[in-house]
C-alpha cells in the first residue's frame, strides 16, 4: 500500500541519515579540540568547518526549501558556502567552535527528525521519492569522506582504528576480460537518489576493449618503479612529466624507501607496503603514465560503466556489478569498515557478470575522461554540485573508495578531480582497445 511504501521510505531516509551522522560524530570526536580547528593541509578544511557545513546544508535543503523554515543563523550561511570561501582561507574565518558546531548541527538533526516523522515525500521534485533526504545524507557521507582524508593528512599519533580486511589467496584468474563492443545504457533515469551529472539514462557505444579483472597492484606499481618510470618521459603526457619534475614526485603519496623496501604512513602508523593491495594516492599523471608503461591505457569513463553494469545474458545495464541490490559487506569493501582497501581478488561475490572485480569499493579509480554532462543533462537542485565544474580541467573516478558509505556509491554515480590530486583515495586499473 502507499502507505506502508511511505514508512519503507522513511525508515530509510533515517538510517541513512543516522549512519551519516554517527560516522561524523566518530570522526571529529576521535581527535582533541586543536586538531579539529588546525588546518592538516592546505588542501583541505579544517574538521570543524566540514561539521557545521553539513549542518549549514542540511539546514537549507531540508528546513529551508523542503520545510519552508527561516534560517536559524543567517549569519553564518556565507562561512559554509564553499564558494565564497576557498579551503585555504577556512582556518582564518570566524568559524563556529567545535562545541558550537555540534550543538549547530544537532539542532538542525532535531528539527529535521520533526520534519521527517510528517513528511509524505511527495509535491515537488525535491521531496519525490525522499530525494533531499537521500542527497543530504550523500552530502554529509561525502564529506565524512573528506573528513578521513585530513586524518590520513594529519601528523600525529594513530586516531582510527578498524579491523583490517580479510586476507585472501593470490588472484590467479585471468588478468583480464573481454567486454563486447556495442551499444549499453549508461546512466540512470531510474535510480530515485541519483544526482544530476548521473541523469538521464542514454545508449552509449563503445567498440570492443580488454579491461583489468583487479585494480593495479601495489606489487605491479612498484615494477614501474623498478624500471625507472619516474624517470622515463615516453611514459608522460607533457603535463604530466612537468608536474613530476617540479614537484620531485617519485612514488605515491606517503611512500618513503627505508632500505630494501617501501613503507607508507598509513592514518598515523608507518607499515610496509603491502604488494597484494590495490595502489593508492596516485595522481592522475601517474595512473596514466603506469598504464602507457605497462602498453595499455586507462579505461574511457563509458568503458568504466560497461564493464561494471552491462549484463551480455540481458543486454541490460544493473545497478551494480553483482545485480540491483544494495550493497552488502560481501560485495564490496566500502563505509570505512576498513581503513584501507582489500587484496586484489577480494569480493568474488561481487564480480561483474564477465568477471571484473572490485569495481566497487576500495579504491576511486581514474579513468581516462574529463568530466562532461550527459546528452539531456539538467543541472537539480544547483549548479553549484555538478555544472561548474564540467569541462577539460576535471577527471572522472568511479566506482568508490573503503572510505564511501553505499548510500554514495551505485554504478553510475561520478567523482571528479583533478589531475594533479593524490591525497584522495584513488587507484586505478588499466585497458586495452581489442583491435591491439
Ligand atoms: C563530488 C567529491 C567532488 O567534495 O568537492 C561536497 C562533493 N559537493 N559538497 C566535493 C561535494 C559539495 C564533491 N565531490
Ligand atoms: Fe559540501
Amino acid at each position: 500500500s502507499a502507505g506502508a511504501d511511505r514508512e519503507a521510505l522513511r525508515e530509510r531516509v533515517l538510517s541513512s541519515l543516522t549512519t551519516a551522522r554517527d560516522r561524523t560524530t566518530l570522526l571529529t570526536s576521535c581527535v582533541e579540540g586543536p586538531d579539529l580547528t588546525a588546518q592538516h593541509s592546505p588542501l583541505m578544511s579544517p574538521l570543524v568547518w566540514d561539521l557545521a557545513h553539513i549542518g549549514n546544508q542540511e539546514e537549507q535543503w531540508l528546513l529551508r526549501a523542503v520545510g519552508g523554515r527561516e534560517a536559524m543563523r543567517p549569519e553564518i550561511d556565507s562561512l559554509y558556502d564553499a564558494f565564497e570561501h576557498p579551503r585555504a582561507a577556512r582556518p582564518s574565518l570566524p568559524l563556529l567552535p567545535p562545541d558550537e558546531a555540534r550543538r549547530y548541527a544537532a539542532e538542525v538533526r532535531g528539527r529535521v527528525m520533526d520534519l521527517l516523522a510528517g513528511a509524505d515525500f511527495r509535491g515537488s521534485r525535491l521531496t519525490e521519492a525522499g530525494f533531499a533526504f537521500g542527497m543530504i545524507a550523500q552530502h554529509e557521507q561525502q564529506h565524512d569522506e573528506t573528513m578521513l582524508i585530513t586524518h590520513q593528512l594529519r601528523k600525529g599519533p594513530q586516531a582510527l582504528i578498524a579491523p583490517d580486511p580479510e586476507p585472501v589467496p593470490p588472484f590467479t584468474g585471468p588478468a583480464e576480460v573481454l567486454v563486447p563492443g556495442g551499444p549499453f545504457t549508461m546512466g540512470t533515469s531510474a535510480e530515485p537518489w541519483s544526482l544530476d551529472n548521473e541523469r538521464p539514462a542514454h545508449a552509449r557505444e563503445v567498440a570492443p576493449y580488454w579491461i583489468d579483472t583487479v585494480p593495479v597492484t601495489n606489487g605491479a606499481y612498484q615494477a614501474f618503479m623498478a624500471e625507472g618510470g619516474y624517470d622515463d618521459e615516453r611514459w608522460w603526457t607533457p603535463e604530466g612529466w612537468a608536474h613530476v619534475r617540479q614537484h620531485g614526485i617519485t612514488a605515491p603519496l606517503y611512500w618513503s624507501r627505508d632500505g630494501g623496501q617501501w613503507l607508507r604512513r598509513r592514518f598515523g602508523v608507518t607499515e610496509v607496503v603491502p604488494a597484494d593491495e590495490p595502489v593508492l594516492h596516485v595522481c592522475w599523471y601517474e595512473a596514466d603514465a603506469y598504464a602507457r608503461w605497462a602498453g595499455r591505457r586507462l579505461p574511457t569513463e563509458a568503458e568504466w560503466e560497461k564493464a561494471a553494469r552491462f549484463d551480455p545474458a540481458t543486454g541490460r545495464s544493473r545497478r551494480y556489478p553483482w545485480g540491483d541490490a544494495d550493497p552488502a559487506p560481501e560485495h564490496a569493501n566500502l563505509g570505512q569498515r576498513h581503513l584501507r582497501p582489500a587484496p586484489a581478488g577480494s569480493c568474488p561475490a561481487g564480480e561483474s557478470p564477465l568477471g571484473v572485480r572490485q569495481l566497487i569499493g576500495d579504491v576511486w579509480e581514474w579513468t581516462a575522461s574529463d568530466f562532461l554532462p550527459y546528452p539531456g543533462f539538467e543541472a537539480f537542485p544547483y549548479k553549484e554540485y555538478s555544472e561548474v565544474f564540467f569541462g577539460p580541467d576535471h577527471k572522472v573516478l568511479r566506482g568508490g573508495s573503503f572510505a564511501v558509505d553505499a548510500v554514495a556509491c551505485r554504478g553510475t554515480f561520478r567523482n571528479w578531480d583533478y589531475p594533479v590530486r593524490r591525497q584522495i583515495f584513488a587507484g586505478f586499473r588499466t585497458a586495452r582497445s581489442e583491435s591491439v
